[in-house]
């Protein structure tokens, strides 16, 4: 197989499978049920799924966790079942990528397991120990889940590292025999006929020498010593030499790698297709439930505009680490959610939609500690429980939670929404009579003919892409070449004046059709916009 620059027309579909459809009754998402779900997926006209981890698990970080990566996990079904899974997808010319969980292992790792066991075993450099004390770590670093990143283990007086959970413990790639093992797990899927990887955490395998001082605690700051460290470049460079072996479709997620800097991950000779920023979902100073567009936006931008001549973005607005877009940059309004997806999804790169998107999913109105899942948020609650009440914790803690993406899909009005016979392993949002796949056709029919245009217009696969009225606090308005896209970002009417814009103010009336918007509006030098209205028009 060769590099084909066949993703830049195409569109991806995320699965969170555990709450995707259940097809066996016992509550849980599974791959029978994705399979049963297929005809919908080509329906809507994507290209490739990407599924996050399946693999043998203990589920402390929803799957982020793996036991065994040659495995898949009972709860989602058998190795069998996946094949299938495979072939159907094919069938129906749907490519299937799997989540690369390979900054750390499970600590229910066989490799783990060994490693723990004593300073000489022969898995013990597969992690990183260091000599420790009970008071006295390594260093001071802290993990992304909150506390030291080093966790004390009595028996051999080390402690091993971890920049998740404790469970979570990072395998050590200075060590020939961990990339070996890795490398051979790559091929083993690719060669089972997988069509690519999202590259979880990716940008965190090297990290700086432990005598690193932290220089500040604020914003990215605690971060620096794991993200995309000086070094990374030999480990990504023979991670490439294997996906392009097999042509693999690669994205990754690689927070750290600057939009300066991803032009080279991404570019013809880099070591992925595409990338995910992680810098767009900017939250309001004074309340971290509400997006900030003006932030968005300006992170949008500079995305696109640095790697215009060279790279790859890949597009998003939500997955299975944030809260719902409709609620967080939008107002909860099917018109917001409308906005939001064609302020993203005619960018230059390739869009993901995040499973439940298409039809305007929305946060879930946490009641009771109880529905909580994830095992770093009920940590983060019951640390909280210690300062706040118990009605404050739960506040505080689903404002910005990735919980709320994490619900079962709405897929009709029927009991459970039609995600399970059984009950169901979270509760399911109860708004599911008004949103589901069956009300929000407008919303699906909208995606659609997104989508459409990707494929059909190489002005939008292909094109170039140029910015106006850049500082607009709330109106996005792009031109990808004959294309000119304007979204409305705010609940309130806003006033563009394309007369003294270069290209537009030359004294004729240019001969722009309206392509898709939310109201017939032909295009005019003043124009007013409604809010949430957008419009996309061809030359
Ligand atoms: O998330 C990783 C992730 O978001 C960090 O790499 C990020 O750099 C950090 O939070 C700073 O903003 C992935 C998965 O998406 C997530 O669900 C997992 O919990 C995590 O990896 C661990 O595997």
């Amino acid at each position: 197989k060769t590099k084909t620059n066949d993703f830049h027309k195409m569109v991806g579909y995320q699965i969170y499978p555990k709450s995707f459809k259940d097809s066996n009754g016992d509550g849980l998402g599974d791959i029978k049920g994705i399979i049963e779900k297929l005809p919908y997926l080509r329906e809507l006209g994507v290209d490739f799924l990407w599924i996050n981890p399946i693999y043998k698990s203990p589920q402390i970080d929803g799957g982020y966790d793996i036991s065994d990566f040659y495995a898949i996990d009972e709860m989602f079904g058998t190795l069998d079942d996946f094949q299938t899974l495979l072939k159907e997808a094919h069938d129906l010319d749907l490519k299937i990528m799997l989540d690369l969980v390979v900054n750390h292992t499970s600590d229910q790792h066989p490799w783990f397991i060994e490693s723990q066991k004593s300073k000489d075993n022969p898995y013990r450099d597969y992690y990183l120990w260091e000599d420790a004390s009970p008071n006295q770590m390594p260093n001071e670093w802290i993990s992304f889940f909150g506390g030291s990143t080093w966790a004390y283990d009595e028996k051999t007086k080390q402690a091993y590292f971890h920049v998740f959970a404790k469970e979570q413990p990072d395998l050590n790639w200075k060590n020939p025999k961990v990339c070996q093992e890795i490398y051979k797990m790559i091929r083993w899927w690719l060669d089972l006929g997988i069509d690519g990887f999202r590259l979880d955490a990716i940008s965190h395998i090297q990290k700086m020498p432990w005598s690193y001082k932290i220089k500040s605690w604020k914003g990215n700051g605690p971060w620096i010593p794991f993200m995309n460290v000086s070094g990374i470049e030999t480990y990504m460079a023979e991670l490439k030499a294997i996906f392009d072996e097999y042509g693999a479709l690669t994205v990754g997620e690689a927070s750290g790698v600057q939009s300066t800097e991803a032009p080279d991950w991404t570019d013809e000779s880099g070591y992925i297709n595409m990338i995910f920023e992680l810098e767009h979902n900017v939250r309001k100073a004074n309340d971290q439930s509400q997006g900030d567009t003006y932030g968005y936006k300006k992170v949008i931008m500079r995305w696109q505009e640095d790697l215009l001549s060279r790279g790859w973005n890949a597009l998003y607005i939500e997955n299975h680490d944030q809260p719902r877009s409709i609620d967080t940059f939008g107002n909860g309004s099917i018109e917001s959610a409308k906005a939001l997806a064609v302020s993203y999804m005619l960018l230059r790169g390739t869009p993901f939609i995040y499973q439940g998107q298409e039809f305007g999913m929305s946060n879930f109105p946490f009641t009771d500690s109880k529905q909580l899942r994830s095992d770093e948020i009920i940590k983060q609650y019951d640390q909280l429980l210690t300062k706040l009440s118990e009605k404050k914790a739960l506040e505080e803690v689903s404002k910005n939670s990735r919980e709320h993406s994490r619900t079962p899909l709405q897929w009709n009005d029927s009991e459970n929404a039609g995600f399970t016979t059984g009950h169901p392993w979270m509760e399911i949002n109860p708004n599911f009579s008004e949103i589901n796949r069956q009300t929000n056709q407008e919303l699906i029919e909208l995606y659609k003919n997104l989508i459409e245009l990707r494929h059909k217009e190489t002005a939008i696969s292909d094109g170039s892409i140029h910015f106006h009225f850049k500082r607009h606090p709330q109106v996005l308005v792009y031109e990808r070449d004959e294309f000119l896209i304007i979204v409305n970002l705010a609940d309130k009417k806003a006033h563009l004046d394309f007369s003294k814009i270069a290209n537009f103010a030359d004294g004729e009336t240019i001969n722009y059709q309206q392509v898709l918007g939310s109201s017939n509006s032909p295009f005019q030098e003043k124009m007013v916009l409604l809010a949430w209205e957008y419009r996309v028009y061809k030359k």
